[in-house]
């Protein structure tokens, strides 16, 4: 059976990580049985989660996890859709991994008022002597890494402006439709469903959350995908 390396359950959602919280949907959308393992970090081979180990194959990032679904379980996440739909689905999802996504991180590491929750969160396992090095060392290097990527670089202002273009973009690509390639979900669904799941939460004070709440087509779709996929998660 493949096993899917994650971080875990929170808030109720699979996952706090969009990028998880895809790969959960890609192996549902496909229909394949898998387990989760959640201890796995420290291994993973591009230092980031999640990987898969299906049969001894070890897959790591989400694109690739749903390529290798792709070939080896001949799935076509796509089957249903026209080329250029497509193909603005692919732009729609780059722009959440490399964009929104980042907007996130930083309103979740750097707000004050984020921080110490998801500090909490995700050091709640590193031992109490330790912990408070431990947090300004991630905390420093995720600062540097949102420099690097650039988004670390604009006001607070100009991120608000980029982040409501994203939001925007996203709602209106939905549209009125259940799912992003109409009627029945798309490999793009894993995608977006993953980031709207999690962007969204009451836990933490975003701009990206409020966005989302502001658009009824979203927090729908929101409704939709953890109804159709995630029914049997409890709070935790
Ligand atoms: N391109 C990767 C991104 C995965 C990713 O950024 N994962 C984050 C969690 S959301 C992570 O593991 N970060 C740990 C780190 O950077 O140290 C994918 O699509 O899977």
């Amino acid at each position: 059976m493949i096993t899917l390396f994650a971080f875990g359950p929170v808030f109720g959602l699979p996952d706090m990580s969009p990028f998880v919280t895809k790969a959960h949907l890609l192996l549902k959308l496909a229909g394949l049985p898998y387990q989760v393992d959640r201890k796995g970090f420290t291994r993973a081979p591009k230092g980031k989660l999640p990987y898969i180990n299906d049969a001894g194959e070890i897959v790591a990032d989400s694109t690739f996890i749903r390529l290798h679904i792709e070939r080896k379980y001949r799935v076509d996440f796509n089957r249903n859709l026209a080329p250029e739909r497509s193909a603005a689905i692919w732009a729609l999802e780059k722009m959440c991994e490399n964009h929104l996504y980042w907007a996130a991180v930083r309103e979740r590491w750097m707000r004050e008022e984020n921080f110490e929750k998801i500090a909490a969160l995700v050091f709640r396992r590193v031992p109490p002597l330790v912990r408070p090095v431990v947090k300004t060392l991630v905390r420093r290097k995720i600062r540097k890494d949102l420099y690097s990527q650039g988004l670390g670089r604009h006001s607070e202002q100009e991120l608000a402006e980029l982040v409501k273009r994203d939001v925007v973009a996203i709602a209106a690509l939905l549209g009125d439709a259940p799912w992003l390639g109409g009627g029945q979900p798309c490999g793009g669904d894993a995608t977006l469903g993953a980031f709207v799941i999690t962007c969204h939460t009451p836990e933490f004070t975003t701009d990206v959350g409020r966005l989302i709440g502001e658009h009824a087509n979203l927090l729908a779709y929101r409704e939709r995908v953890l109804a159709a996929y995630f029914a049997d998660l409890t709070a935790n």
